[in-house]
């Protein structure tokens, strides 16, 4: 495939409400639309940085430099025949993971399209419908919290995930056993609140029947979580502190963890999250599919990779109506049944765009050709 043009657009995407997790609180989201145009096709995908690096180190703005200055001009003069080109191209460039993702996402869409088929099937995956659960940002009040859940198990969410951090756990998470009971699939996610110190806390979240707690302890730690994991029945998920297979190989071989949350950008690819999907299958440890509040662009990536066999815990793949009053993709990602979404089986994500909505939301924007 000769990749022609490479374009950027950044859109400005307000939430319908603040999100906040442990790490800070955001309004919209801001991130590039990239297009990748070879034969006739078009590859789409999405940048899934905060504007800040408080999840971890990138930012939209760093995407931007890293694509600009660094990875579209190497992509646009190396002849590419597979996705897998782009991360092997890549793999020179230390971290960056999301903005690696950004590209090689596109490059995965359009080869997909240029082959007929869905990426889902493309990836190798077969599953026709995915469960999806929900992730519940903090909000002022533990009822709050409660009111919002509500309101998700109502739409038929199959796992409900709230957001923690000290002063803001025990209590939301009992409020939320007394009202729902306990057969509510329900999991906490910390974003690295906590450290050892707090060990007696922490083991108190192990009396509320949890699927899991993610990422307890610091983003770049496998070593307290293994230790943390012999003094926990409740297995440990780790998000932040796995960006590529070799992560995911030593943290399970320490028993640092007994799930892995797989998101595409956090790992550089579709490539690599293939390959910590089948090391984790082979190793009898279930992933599931994590969100960065994607636009529909990201959630259908999401939906396509949640697709491979070993997904078998819903993600954070809500539908587009969670965050956005406007998606900008059609159809919006939406249920087939209460908490079940289809994946599609049309060429490439599956999902169109929707160009008026694209141009309403953009701030700035470049193109690249050969
Ligand atoms: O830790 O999973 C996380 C959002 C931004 C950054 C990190 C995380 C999240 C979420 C939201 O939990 C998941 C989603 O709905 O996309
Ligand atoms: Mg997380």
């Amino acid at each position: 495939m000769k990749i022609e043009r490479i374009e950027w657009k950044r859109l400005h995407l307000p939430l319908k409400d603040p999100f906040e997790a442990s790490f800070g609180r955001l309004a919209k989201r801001d991130f590039l639309l990239i297009s990748v145009h070879s034969e006739g096709e078009t590859g789409y995908a999405e940048s899934v940085a905060m504007p800040f690096p408080y999840y971890n180190e990138e930012t939209t703005d760093t995407i931007l430099y890293m694509l600009d200055a660094i990875m579209i001009p190497m992509l646009l003069k190396s002849p590419i025949e597979r996705p897998e080109d782009v991360d092997r191209l890549f793999s020179s460039i230390r971290r960056n993971n999301m903005a690696k993702a950004a590209l090689e996402g596109a490059v995965w869409d359009l080869y997909a399209k240029q082959q007929g088929l869905s990426l889902a099937h493309a990836l190798g995956g077969k599953r026709k419908e995915i469960d999806v659960g929900v992730s519940v940002g903090i909000e002022p009040s533990v009822e709050d919290v409660v009111r919002k859940v509500e309101g998700f198990v109502a739409d038929g969410y199959k796992k409900i995930k709230v957001k923690i951090k000290p002063g803001f756990d025990i209590t939301l998470i009992e409020a939320l056993r007394k009202r729902f009971g306990d057969s509510l699939p329900l999991m906490a996610d910390a974003n690295s609140a906590y450290t050892l110190d707090q060990l007696d806390l922490i083991k108190e979240l192990d009396h509320y029947n949890l699927i899991m707690i993610e990422q307890p302890l610091a983003h770049d730690d496998i070593v307290d979580h293994a230790r943390l994991q012999h003094q926990l029945n409740t297995p440990i998920c780790l998000d932040e502190s796995i960006h590529t297979a070799e992560d995911a190989r030593r943290a399970i071989e320490l028993g640092s963890c007994k799930i892995i949350n797989i998101k595409i950008g956090r790992v550089g690819g579709l490539t690599e999250a293939k390959k910590i999907h089948d090391f984790c299958q082979a190793n009898d440890v279930p992933v599931w599919c994590g969100g960065m509040l994607e636009s529909g662009v990201g959630r259908a990536h999401n939906i396509a990779i949640t697709s491979l066999p070993n997904f078998t815990i819903p993600g954070d793949t809500s539908a587009s109506s969670r965050y956005w009053a406007q998606d900008i993709v059609v159809p919006e990602v939406d249920f087939l049944r209460p908490g079940i979404l289809a994946v599609p089986d049309g060429p490439g994500i599956g999902y169109a765009i929707n160009w008026s909505a694209v141009e309403a939301l953009k701030v700035q924007e470049k193109s690249y050709s050969h």
